[in-house]
């Protein structure tokens, strides 16, 4: 029998020590998940604080309830370990570390590296690689195919490489690891069939793709997609302001188009770790074949202009009342990058609080799943939102509309109200 052959039966009897390396957000559920489709899973972090937890049962993952974990550990099919060393045990290995941008917005790989460095030392014969970061088409091929095969491994015959790409979406409460279609791309045929097999009984959709790089470009082409309508969106946004038409009737009435239409809504700009990051994974690869990306680019553009945007909103409101930004106080509802989750990367409320507080507003925030947060080298803490605290700010700005707040209470009780989510009821 193949080595091929041997894995894919093995994943049959679920007889596979699957190893996940970085326990995060996309990794830790992959984890959950392997372990109950009957795997083992060995996880790995460089994190001991994250191990320690972990092997504690408490999950630092939303996704992830405790229940979930226990679950998986106490039919010993999952431990996690900082101990690099044991990357020879598993038979297969998924790498689900960060990829995010240089401060010069180009691609920072350095996390892939890494782990591939790790995998490469304790490659052995019988083990399937999986990337699943996000990253710019041709990483596969050309950074970690290079680095494994120097080992003397052969590639589809010693062992096996895929790009799996990760599709979690944080917070999502209908869609998880599990019943979100995974696309995979192998090297050779037999990496994609391995991959395929490996991941089969954990995952209810797979979608072979013919190579790794098919598989990088297509969550590219989904995050770019995104990226490219909110633009367009938070370009109308800017549009209607011009005109005075209130874009979100503008946006519900379009959506009533039973066809040939999807519902995007503008915002404060673009946060979290994926949309306005991803894209320009591919704008720097691009670039590097002497094409320019104009869509990613302008899209970049108009997403990043919506904190300054919505500043000048907030100015124009306190003008109308005879006020300026300098001295004004500010209450900011939520700083979280979307609605209900605790994650601040990348949130446009940082900018807006940053160019607040560069115009002299006094800047208080409340959100009930961000107590506190340090930025630009200073804490920030939640303050209660009260009738009172709301009433006693010259104007309250709704960045992120978390569904737990009562925004009719908003309404009743601020002197000015800038909506940067449509979250205040028009009627009261
Ligand atoms: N946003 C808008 N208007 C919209 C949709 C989103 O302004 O109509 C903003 C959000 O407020 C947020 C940002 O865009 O600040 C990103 O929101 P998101 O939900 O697209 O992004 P993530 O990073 O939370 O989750 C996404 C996944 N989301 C969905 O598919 C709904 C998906 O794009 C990816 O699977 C995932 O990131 C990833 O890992 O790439």
């Amino acid at each position: 029998m193949s080595i091929a052959q041997d894995l894919i039966s093995k994943a049959e009897r679920r007889q596979i020590l699957f190893g996940i390396v970085g326990l995060g957000y996309v990794g830790l559920p992959l984890a959950v998940e392997l372990a109950r489709a009957g795997y083992r899973v060995l996880g790995f972090d460089v994190n001991p604080d994250v191990v320690e937890g972990l092997n504690e049962g408490r999950s630092h993952v939303k996704d992830v309830t405790e229940a979930q974990l226990q679950k998986a550990m106490e039919c010993g099919r999952f431990t996690a370990t900082t101990d690099m060393s044991r990357l020879s045990e598993p038979d297969a290995i998924s790498i689900c570390v960060p990829t995010p941008l240089s401060k010069f917005k180009d691609p920072d790989v350095s996390f892939i590296v890494a782990a591939t460095e790790a995998v490469k030392k304790r490659l052995r014969r019988g083990q399937a690689i999986v990337l699943e970061s996000t990253t710019y088409p041709g990483t596969t091929r050309e950074i970690m195919l290079p680095a494994l095969e120097s080992t003397g491994l052969t590639v589809g015959q010693d062992f096996f490489l895929a790009f799996s790409p990760e599709r979690v979406d944080p917070g999502n409460p209908s869609y998880g690891t599990r019943n979100t279609p995974k696309v995979v791309g192998g090297i050779t045929r037999d990496c994609q069939k391995v991959a395929v097999a490996l991941y089969q009984p954990a995952i209810d959709t797979l979608v072979p793709v013919s190579t790794t790089e098919a598989a990088e470009l297509v969550k590219l082409l989904e995050n770019t997609f995104r990226s490219v309508n909110i633009g367009l969106v938070n370009e109308m946004a800017i549009v209607c302001d011009k005109l005075g038409v209130n874009v979100w009737e503008v946006i519900e009435a379009a959506a009533t188009k039973p066809f040939g239409f999807m519902k995007f809504l503008p915002g404060p700009g673009l946060g979290g770790h994926c949309i306005p990051i991803d894209p320009h994974y591919l704008a720097w690869k691009m670039r590097g074949l002497n094409y320019k990306t104009r869509f990613i680019d302008l899209a970049g553009e108009l997403n990043t202009e919506m904190p300054l945007f919505w500043v000048r909103k907030v100015s124009e409101a306190l003008n109308s009342q005879g006020k300026a930004v300098q001295g004004a106080s500010v209450l900011v509802l939520g700083v979280a990058y979307k609605r209900d989750i605790e994650d601040i990367r990348e949130s446009p409320a940082l900018d807006i609080i940053r160019l607040l507080e560069g115009q002299g507003a006094k800047v208080s925030y409340f959100d009930p799943h961000v107590p506190r947060f340090r930025e630009d080298g200073h804490d920030f803490r939640s303050v209660d939102l009260t009738p009172d605290r709301v009433a006693a700010a010259d104007c309250v700005m709704v960045v992120t509309d978390h569904t737990s707040v009562d925004y009719r209470m908003i309404k009743r009780n601020a002197k000015l109200v800038v909506d940067t989510r449509n979250a205040i009821p028009k009627e009261v």
